[in-house]
């Protein structure tokens, strides 16, 4: 034991000359090489472990023992070219090589000796801020480190808990957004409950110059840092790292734990998953009191928790950030799949399909409510007076607005204004008044390609409608459409539509 310090000592007293000769890169809060710290005897007198780091979704084995150790960290930064989503590459700055960097597992009051390695083929210095770190920058201000050099510093892991640590090299938006983070796992004393599977998964936005799905090798975007608006926010630095065969498993019956964190560098994550209630949830990865029975639980940025559950039907459950868009249109979803004995008790599986039309929008449903007031005041007024012309083309526009708002209004807005540069107004559409024959048209047989409205061009692409919308429908919306948010217009007939429909063209 003594002699394996000893080495320990000598060896890191030689790289910290080596560090001393070399030409140090001035970095803001780089502090001077002060030489390994005289240690007191009882920590000299721990035994000495070298950690082993593990990549995602794995983590290390849980430690057995009960007695603190002296704990060496070797972790290697690494700039490298990687699949961000099918078709596209990214520039990704890393800990060990992936996103996110390598997962360490240390026990409470465990001294870490810190080694950050940079590789040669870097081209960037980088260093480190352990959240588990008690001291100034967490460690940053001693592990900058140039590409080819090595830096160390020794803590104490004082409290449990899960930790982020992520890079702090300026600027730092850019070294977190480039991947730069992952998580160490500070095991309380007492350790933790067994489980039967324990999994690493961290959330993290990419700011690509390009748009989601964009092809081709990205890079950073500085200005949608700014703003906030990645086109990307993946779980385990990809678009679909956590899916297929890479999705992460159990048996039914097993418990699971996972490490989850959120390195950023900007957004929070309602981490939830789909079709299962976290038994236990660790609130910001604080291990000492757990809430149980909870849906979804909100991560900070550069924060982290811990969700255990226990898998009790087979199936595949899927894990998201419940701002949706960003699970189905950016990427953070991935997949638990769950193998094992029904029990059709908990969880039938689908008994019976039949149809059914909810009612859709709350506008919608406001809408049903007055044609049923239409109906009633035009059975009236029938008896009294023959002249029901207007009120038809009132009850067409009623029954329009449910059509509208349970389907087009998902790309049009409720407001009929559109969203710029992705789907044109209806209100106010100078391209609509023009010709109303050519929007029925559109609305059955769909429409791509450029278009103008009010002077704004549009290329993009409208589903036609005409499996899905009767002659009436098409009609009553349309009349809705044209009749609405200041638009003037006459109604539109369920014959003309059928004559439109059946045009050959
Ligand atoms: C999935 C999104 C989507 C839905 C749903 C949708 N549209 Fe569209 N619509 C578009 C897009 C996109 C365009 C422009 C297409 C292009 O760029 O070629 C468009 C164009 C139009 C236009 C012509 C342009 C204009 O502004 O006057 C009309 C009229 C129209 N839609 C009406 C409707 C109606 C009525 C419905 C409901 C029955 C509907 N749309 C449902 C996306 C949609
Ligand atoms: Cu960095």
């Amino acid at each position: 034991m003594k002699t394996r310090r000893l080495i320990l000592l000598l060896a890191s007293l030689l790289t910290g000359a080596a560090a001393g000769l070399a030409p140090r890169a001035s970095a803001e809060g780089a502090d001077k090489v002060l030489g390994p710290a005289t240690l007191p005897p009882e920590v000299l007198a721990m035994p000495v472990e070298t950690a082993v780091l593990v990549a995602p979704p794995r983590v290390p084995p849980p430690i057995t023992r009960n007695y603190p150790a002296l704990v060496v960290v070797n972790l290697e930064v690494r700039e490298v070219v990687k699949k961000l989503a099918d078709g596209v590459e990214y520039t990704f700055w890393t800990f060990g090589g992936d996103v996110p960097g390598r997962f360490i597992r240390v026990r409470e009051g465990d001294v870490v000796e810190f080694h950050l390695n940079n590789h040669p083929s870097s081209k960037l210095p980088h260093n480190i801020d352990l959240h588990a770190v008690t001291g100034p920058g967490g460690g940053a201000a001693s592990a900058f480190t140039a590409p080819g050099h090595s830096s160390q510093f020794t803590f104490q892991a004082l409290s449990p808990g899960l930790y982020v640590y992520h890079c702090a090299t300026a600027p730092v938006p850019m070294h977190i957004g480039n991947g730069m983070y992952g998580m160490i796992l500070v095991q309380p004393k007492e350790g933790m409950a067994k489980v039967d599977r324990e999994y690493y998964v961290m959330q993290g936005e990419f700011y690509t110059t390009g748009r989601y799905g964009e092809e081709g090798l990205q890079s950073f975007d500085m200005g949608k840092a700014l703003d906030e608006r990645p086109p990307y926010v993946v779980f385990n630095g990809a678009v679909g790292s956590l899916v297929g065969e890479r999705a992460l498993t159990a048996n039914v019956g097993e418990t699971v734990r996972i490490f989850f964190g959120v390195g950023g560098p900007n957004l929070v994550s309602s981490f939830h998953i789909i079709g299962e209630i976290f038994d236990r949830v660790y609130p910001e990865a604080s291990l000492n009191h757990p809430l149980e029975n909870v849906q979804t639980t909100l991560v900070p940025s550069g924060g982290a928790t811990v969700v255990e559950f226990q898998a009790k039907v087979p199936g595949t459950y899927i894990l998201v950030d419940h701002s949706i868009t960003r699970a189905f249109n950016k990427g953070a979803l991935g997949m638990l799949k769950v193998s094992g004995p029904e029990n059709r008790v908990i969880y039938s599986g689908k008994e019976i399909d039949a149809v059914y039309l909810g009612s859709q929008a709350d506008e919608g449903s406001e809408s049903q409510k007055r044609e049923a007031e239409l109906k009633t005041q035009i059975a009236e007024e029938i008896k009294a007076n023959p002249a029901i012309a207007g009120l038809t083309k009132e009850m067409q526009v009623e029954k329009g607005k449910q059509v509208f708002m349970g389907l087009c209004f998902a790309c049009h807005q409720p407001d009929g204004k559109g969203l710029p540069g992705i789907f044109p107004p209806l209100a106010g559409s100078d391209y609509l008044k023009a010709d109303h024959d050519r929007a029925v048209r559109i609305v059955l047989k769909g429409l791509s390609g450029p278009v103008t409205v009010n002077g704004m061009s549009i290329n993009s692409a409208m589903p036609p409608q005409e499996a899905v919308l009767t002659d009436a429908q098409v009609a009553d919306v349309l009349t809705f459409v044209l009749n609405s948010w200041g638009n003037t217009g006459e109604a539109v007939s369920a014959e003309r539509v059928k004559a439109i429909r059946n045009e050959t063209r």
